[in-house]
């Protein structure tokens, strides 16, 4: 007997979306029934149905609908404690997967929205290549029609997440550290806090993966980072995973420091500015970080996420602040937090 679509969860996505792909990603570790959409219409007609119109949009078997993909992981940890969390159970290891995750959201994905649009050699493939997704197979026109329109609109929007020549060496020097980075981990391990996936790693993963469709990076990701462009295709289904999170007795790896340090050099820095000129009223904001120059509108998202993120570090007991005290401070983070 066929399974009805009405029980399951829809994910309307695409497999060009770095966050359509964390979510399915997290959807199929979780072993939460889904099914997947990724025409056209299905996307046109879910974006009505949610405030903000961005992918991916999930429809709940309750027929109602819901977008952005931090909340999204909560909600559906509520929803279904099945033993398959990807938030750890230690408080002060859910605070940092919780900030890696954003990390990766809100900084890395600077990088890969760069590395897609900003060298107009390789932004008609990708652009087509969407269409092609898009249109399931309607016909060379409906694609290159549905392209042309769509990389205009991407590349009108460079200036605006920050992607220019101004800023091209602090995002790529970024995309490297997060590419040596993760390098240096995988490896060893394949996960941050233990045997199993966090949201950190599905946040990390949802962004990387775009690395293997855009010609600007592809080559040189792979060379960069083998293992890790390797460890990405993994992270699209890791339903038959089973792991634990790290005993007591395991200390942290390395890999946390080092991302840590990518968050207080650069992250943190972003964000101040940005939510000191929308204080000021600003448009634009500009800061300095690694001796390289940055500059982009101000983004109203990004103000909330300084704000979500302070206010997680808050809420934190006594004990997980203790531990997380020196690795914080020494990474820059501890600063921006309080
Ligand atoms: N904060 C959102 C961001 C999602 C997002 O930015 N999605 C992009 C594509 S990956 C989008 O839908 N942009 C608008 C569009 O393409 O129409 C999340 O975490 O899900």
């Amino acid at each position: 007997m066929q399974s009805n679509v009405n029980d399951l969860y829809t994910i309307y996505g695409h497999i060009g979306s770095p966050y359509s792909m964390k979510m399915r990603a997290v959807m199929r570790y979780r072993r939460i029934p889904h099914v997947w959409k990724d025409g056209a219409l299905g996307i046109e007609s879910a974006k009505a149905q949610v405030k903000v119109p961005v992918i991916p949009i999930f429809k709940y078997p309750d027929g109602n609908f819901h977008n952005d993909s931090t909340p999204l992981i909560y909600d559906l940890e509520e929803r279904h404690p099945n033993g398959r969390s990807i938030i750890p159970d230690r408080e002060s290891d859910a605070f940092l997967a919780f900030l890696i995750e954003d990390l990766a959201d809100e900084l890395l994905s600077k990088a890969m929205y760069h590395y897609r649009w900003f060298d107009k050699r390789h932004v008609k493939q990708i652009s087509e290549w969407i269409g092609f997704d898009m249109f399931e197979g309607s016909g060379r026109e409906n694609i290159e029609t549905f392209a042309e329109t769509f990389r205009e609109r991407q590349m009108s929007r460079l200036a605006f997440v920050g992607s220019s020549e101004h800023n091209r060496p602090m995002l790529e020097h970024i995309s490297n550290l997060f590419l040596d980075t993760l390098e240096s981990h995988v490896p060893d391990r394949w996960f941050l806090f233990g045997s199993r996936p966090s949201m950190a790693e599905f946040g990390l993963f949802g962004q990387l993966s775009q690395y293997h469709n855009d010609l600007a990076i592809v080559d040189h990701a792979r060379q960069r980072a083998p293992y890790t462009f390797r460890w990405i295709l993994h992270f699209h289904d890791l339903s038959g995973f089973e792991g634990e999170w790290r005993p007591n007795s395991e200390p942290l790896p390395d890999i946390i420091e080092k991302l840590l340090k990518i968050a207080g050099e650069f992250y943190f820095p972003f964000l101040i500015a940005n939510a000191a000129a929308a204080d000021a009223g600003q448009k634009e904001f500009s800061f300095e970080a690694g001796g390289m120059p940055y500059t982009q509108g101000v983004f109203k998202y990004q103000v909330k996420c300084l704000a979500t993120l302070r206010q997680a570090y808050a809420d934190l007991n006594d004990s997980a602040k203790n531990e997380l005290g020196n690795l914080l401070e020494k990474t820059g983070c501890l600063i921006f937090l309080q």
